[in-house]
């Protein structure tokens, strides 16, 4: 499938990754975004890495959601070699709870902006919904699946808890 089909890509620094970033591909296929799941280490696989994120544009990618743990180096290096939007999602780490993640994405120089997540699930989560929403700028059908996709969830709110005291 060519990248129009799939305009998003979702990158990760390793496998040990896609338990969280599989949540922002969940979340890109229940609003019917195409998306292509790669592995893109900035450390261990650099020159994938440069590959990539010099020919992201050329293979019709529109938004890159990048999740990398640790010195958590592949949002940052990513858009230092695209203008294409670049949101960055924090993985949690066992040495520092992704904090560590976090700074490394969040502290970018100004001049290469990468979009950054909260750490872990709900940031990956939120990178695929804030990639929609791009895209659905120029996609209206895209804008009325993400209307939707809001709306179910305030329809989930219940007004009082469960269980509680009448
Ligand atoms: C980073 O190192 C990856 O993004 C991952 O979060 C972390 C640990 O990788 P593994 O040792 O589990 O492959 O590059």
């Amino acid at each position: 499938m060519s990248g129009v089909q799939r305009p998003v890509a979702v990158i990760m620094g390793s496998q040990s990754d896609w338990t969280v970033m599989r949540r922002a591909a969940e979340t890109l296929q229940a609003l019917g975004v195409g998306f292509d799941a790669r592995i893109v280490s900035a450390h261990r696989t650099p020159d994938r890495m440069v590959a990539f994120a010099k020919g992201a544009k050329a293979e019709g990618f529109k938004v890159i959601v990048a999740g990398a743990g640790g010195a958590a180096h592949l949002p940052g290096m990513t858009a230092a070699f695209t203008t294409l939007p670049v949101f960055g999602v924090p993985v949690p780490t066992k040495a520092l709870g992704g904090h560590d993640s976090l700074l490394s994405i969040v502290q970018m120089p100004a001049g290469v902006p990468v979009g950054t997540l909260a750490i872990g699930e709900a940031g990956a989560v939120n990178a695929a919904l804030l990639a929609a929403s791009v895209l659905a700028l120029s996609d209206e059908g895209l804008s009325a699946r993400l209307e939707a996709w809001r709306a179910e969830r305030t329809a989930a709110v219940a007004e009082r808890p469960q269980d509680a005291p009448p």
